[in-house]
């Protein structure tokens, strides 16, 4: 059994509405049990500049899956969710990155674990640091990265995730 920490992200439409689809498509895949979500942020776009807020939050899995496995369903989900990318860092529907997998490293082109990016932005880190329990690995790190994170005051409380998600998950994984 693994230990997975997600990211997802929205920007474009109803971006309440893809985060929700999204968690509840990734509660339907086989194998796969969510364990908990974070609240939702609203957070300042990073990267390209030029686009509206984000909404984040943050989701804890386990699951019996591999890496790769884990990583062609949530394409699927991402691909069913009408996302588009023709900027790079620019507006999507939905995006969902694996942040860490138990103590794994995984360095492939089409996966990378922990995730690159994830220790340089509080819009990950913020709402991870709600599911990450003291016996996690890389605590220490997060904590220390939030408080170095200079982007930290554009990530703010947008809704309380059993406000959203409570039709999907027992209140006891809030
Ligand atoms: O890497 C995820 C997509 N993304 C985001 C995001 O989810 N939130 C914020 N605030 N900025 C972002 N820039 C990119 S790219």
């Amino acid at each position: 059994m693994h230990n997975v920490f997600l990211s997802l992200g929205s920007n474009l439409g109803d971006r309440e509405k893809y985060l929700f689809e999204a968690v509840k498509e990734i509660s339907k895949i086989p194998d796969v049990s969510i364990i908990k979500v974070s609240n939702i942020y609203e957070t300042e776009p990073v990267g390209y500049l030029e686009q509206e807020k984000f909404l984040n939050t943050a989701l804890k899995l386990h699951t019996e899956l591999e890496p790769l496995e884990l990583l062609e369903h949530l394409q699927k989900v991402e691909n069913m969710l009408k996302r588009t990318r023709e900027i790079r860092w620019g507006p999507r529907t939905i995006d969902i990155d694996i942040l860490m997998i138990d103590d794994l490293r995984i360095d492939l082109e089409e996966l990378e674990i922990p995730h690159p990016r994830m220790f340089e932005r509080a819009f990950v880190l913020i709402p991870l640091m709600e599911l990450i329990e003291r016996e996690d690995s890389f605590i220490d790190k997060i904590k220390n990265c939030i408080n170095n994170c200079t982007d930290k005051n554009g990530v703010v409380l947008y809704k309380k995730a059993e406000e959203v998600f409570c039709s999907l998950l027992p209140t006891c994984f809030f």
